[in-house]
């Protein structure tokens, strides 16, 4: 008897998780498209970030002559989206955190929250 029940169970957990995975396959538990998206650029200095930047806008919005010392935000179109790419200054190469500025430690740290309510992707540009 005891038997039946467990294999009942069983079959149940089974069926459960049928249902759990066609809904998350399903437009309504899919992933979501999300159409206000926001990205933060990080990285080294000099590692393409600006230019990262302006491939994911699909324009010329960051400079990238320059270093880009303080957070700079561009906003724009792309894939039906509208994105905002932050990016924050980078650190020197072979930098420790102890040696990196504490400027750009906390302009890194501001980064993140001028895309609120927070960012969906940080991106570590190497
Ligand atoms: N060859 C090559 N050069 C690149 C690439 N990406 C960027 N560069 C060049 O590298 C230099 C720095 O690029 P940026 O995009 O400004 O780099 P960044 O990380 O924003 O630099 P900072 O803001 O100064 O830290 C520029 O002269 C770019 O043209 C790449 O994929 N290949
Ligand atoms: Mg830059």
């Amino acid at each position: 008897m005891e038997k039946w029940r467990a294999a009942g169970r069983a079959e149940e957990r089974k069926m459960k998780v049928k249902k759990q995975r066609e809904f998350l396959r399903s437009a309504a538990g899919g992933v979501p498209h999300i159409s206000d998206m926001g990205i933060v650029l990080l990285g080294n200095r000099a590692a393409g970030k600006s230019s990262s930047g302006n491939t994911i806008l699909g324009r010329k919005e960051f400079d990238t002559v320059g270093r880009t010392a303080e957070c700079v935000k561009r906003e724009g179109e792309t894939a039906g989206r509208h994105i905002t790419v932050v990016e924050a200054p980078g650190w020197w190469i072979n930098s420790t955190v102890e040696l990196t500025p504490e400027r750009d430690k906390r302009e890194i740290v501001l980064s993140v929250s001028l895309c609120p309510p927070g960012p969906h992707a940080v991106v570590l540009i190497i």
